[in-house]
């Protein structure tokens, strides 16, 4: 049973059929489903799907939109029956998608498995320069930056961002996690980011390692 709504959620977003892939999402959670296996198990591998076929000229612009919405639909579903966790002081996270990349479905999933776990977040949203980030922080006084890049190209702003930490002496002061699906522990590694996070529930692992929760 389980299989066949993960099948049927990936089916619907490789459709780009949004209307099904919204009530897939309604209908697993009403069966007590946890939002997070239908996103990871359902979802996301039709979405990778659509964007190995992208990438493979299968697939064009107009199609990659069609199951990018059906996509957002679900999240917006999911994110909502998250609930905010009731312990309120684990930490002060701002995530946004780094300057030049619009991709932002990955990111919001982050932000809402951190407030359900009692992370205090603030949402940059995308196209976030590495000025914003460290604006933000100081006047959020936060305790993580933590950004998101599906772009090979805009992989770089996450380099940036460490040098300008660096450059404003404020290294140490907050801890850095990237993530994204280019992104990976080797660029962690090359670039100082304090930890990379593979998908959102390695972004809250993480980030209480980090902060030694
Ligand atoms: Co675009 N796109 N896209 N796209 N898109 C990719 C990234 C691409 C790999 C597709 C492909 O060619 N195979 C390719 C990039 C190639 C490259 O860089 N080498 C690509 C391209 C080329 C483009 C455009 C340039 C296409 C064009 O216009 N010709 C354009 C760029 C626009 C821009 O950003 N400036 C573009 C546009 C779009 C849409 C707008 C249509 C849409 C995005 C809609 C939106 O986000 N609002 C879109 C989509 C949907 C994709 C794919 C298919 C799916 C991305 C996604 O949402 N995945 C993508 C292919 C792919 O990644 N397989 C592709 C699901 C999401 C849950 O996963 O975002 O990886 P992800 O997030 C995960 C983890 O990575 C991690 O946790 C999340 C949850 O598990 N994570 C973090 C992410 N951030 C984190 C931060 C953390 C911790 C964990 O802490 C800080």
């Amino acid at each position: 049973m389980l299989e066949e709504i993960f099948e049927r959620a990936k089916e619907a977003i490789i459709k780009g059929d949004a209307d099904t892939a919204a009530e897939l999402a309604r209908q697993g959670l009403d069966k007590g489903i946890p939002g997070i296996d239908l996103i990871n198990k359902g979802f996301i591998p039709g979405i990778n799907d659509v964007g190995d076929k992208f990438g493979e000229g299968q697939l064009f612009l107009p199609e990659l939109i069609l199951s990018a919405t059906a996509m957002q639909g679900v999240i917006d579903i999911v994110n909502a029956s998250l609930e905010i966790g009731e312990k309120q002081n684990q930490g002060r996270v701002i995530l946004g998608t780094v300057e030049g990349d619009l991709h932002d479905i990955g990111k919001t999933i982050v932000v809402s498995l951190l407030k359900a776990n009692g992370f205090e977040v603030k949402d940059l949203g995308r196209d976030v320069s590495v000025d914003r980030f460290i604006e933000e922080a100081e006047a959020f006084e936060a305790d993580v930056i933590g950004t998101s890049s599906l772009l090979t190209t805009t992989m770089e702003i996450q380099k940036k961002l460490e040098e300008k930490l660096k450059e404003k002496g404020l290294k140490g002061k907050y801890k850095t996690v990237i993530g994204g699906a280019p992104v990976t522990q080797r660029w962690a590694d090359r670039i100082g980011a304090d930890a990379y996070a593979a998908d959102a529930s390695d972004g809250v692992r993480k980030i209480k390692a980090l902060l030694g929760k």
